[in-house]
């Protein structure tokens, strides 16, 4: 049973959420992935949003570009956390769809993320699901620690220049 549901308006978004997920099969969470625009479908939206918890979701993640009205929709239509992602591109190169996102009226909230930014919106999500999961919020700190180390190991790139030594960074 999917724990993070994730809609886009388009499939011209695919390319954006394939990025993100990649977190969420590392993590071992199940999800699924759906379409409905709130302009050109709004029906499948409202649906998809209202059948959300019963089936079992937990968080739902919004990916939507231009007048980009699915995150907030979505959000009127359930209790659930809503994290919305502005997808960028058209005239004004995401910025609409940003603040589309972002400029939410009181008691309909979106947690909204950067431009394109599913992998933050799939980590928050699974965040969200581990609060008192203590197996999962170890996985996520694996994770971090992860990433972290990588930074650390990119040091090496640093070829000619002047590199910090590694004591500078020691608190
Ligand atoms: C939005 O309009 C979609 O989320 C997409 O980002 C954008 C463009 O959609 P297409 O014209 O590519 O279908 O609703």
């Amino acid at each position: 049973m999917p724990a993070v549901g994730i809609i886009m308006g388009s499939s011209s978004d695919i390319p954006v959420i394939e990025k993100g997920v990649k977190v969420l099969d590392e993590l071992g969470i199940p999800y699924e992935v759906a379409i409905a625009s709130a302009h050109r479908t709004p029906r499948d939206v409202e649906g998809y949003a209202v059948n959300a918890s019963k089936r079992g979701i937990k968080v739902i993640i919004a990916a939507a570009g231009l007048s980009a009205a699915l995150p907030g929709v979505v959000a009127a239509a359930t209790t659930l956390p809503v994290i919305g992602i502005p997808v960028k591109g058209g005239a004004l190169d995401g910025l609409d769809a940003l603040l589309s996102v972002t400029q939410m009226p009181p008691g309909v909230p979106v947690g909204s993320v950067g431009l394109n930014a599913s992998l933050n919106a799939c980590l928050m999500a699974v965040r969200i699901i581990a609060i008192g999961n203590a197996d999962l919020t170890k996985r996520l700190e694996e994770w971090s620690k992860k990433r972290a180390s990588a930074v650390a190991s990119s040091r090496t790139e640093l070829a000619d220049l002047p590199a910090a030594p590694e004591e500078a960074y020691r608190i």
